[in-house]
């Protein structure tokens, strides 16, 4: 009999989840969004938006003098991506397992490039890696604020 006592909150965290337009384009939306919902995290926020070049900046600052970064702003900016906030006990490194290593031809079977992917700039797919960074993509991409609900499966997600 599993225990339905509430998750305590201070253990939950939300992750800033991105599809990038490669897997829009290749019609992985629904495909993305099933494992993440069949793993047991809970949806907060969702919409799709074409990346303006100042949202991009911002998002990828940290890559800014990395040869790669040209290329990167086009592609992030090229066409729509679908914008989702994810939250779960460790959602930010769960969700980074469930996506894999950055070259989809490193990355193992099972995973989300792992299965999608065969390259390191088209990966299909976003996922904060800290805290701090989960936070601030969050505020940058999602600027009207997450919804708070109850999602009555939690309680048979976690013991
Ligand atoms: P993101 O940040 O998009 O979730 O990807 P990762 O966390 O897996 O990888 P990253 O931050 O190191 O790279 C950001 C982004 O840049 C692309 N990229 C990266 C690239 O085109 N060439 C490269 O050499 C690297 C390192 C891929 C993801």
């Amino acid at each position: 009999m599993p225990c339905l006592s509430a998750i305590p909150v201070s253990i939950m965290e939300t992750t800033y989840i991105m599809v990038k337009p490669d897997g829009v384009q290749r019609g992985l939306v629904g495909e993305i969004i099933g494992r993440f919902e069949r793993k047991g995290l809970q949806l907060v926020a969702l919409k799709q938006v074409i990346p303006t070049e100042e949202i991009a900046r911002t998002h990828y600052a940290v890559h800014s003098e990395r040869p790669f970064f040209p290329g990167l702003m086009k592609f992030i900016t090229s066409g729509p991506v679908v914008c989702m906030a994810w939250q779960g006990k460790d959602s930010i490194s769960v969700a980074r397992l469930l996506i894999g290593p950055t070259n989809g031809r490193e990355a193992a079977p099972g995973t989300i490039r792992g299965d999608f992917g065969m390259d390191m700039g088209f990966n299909m797919i976003h996922g904060s890696d800290a805290v701090d960074t989960a936070n601030f993509e969050l505020n940058l991409w999602f600027p009207e604020g997450l919804n708070t609900w109850t999602q009555d499966s939690q309680t048979w997600v976690y013991e």
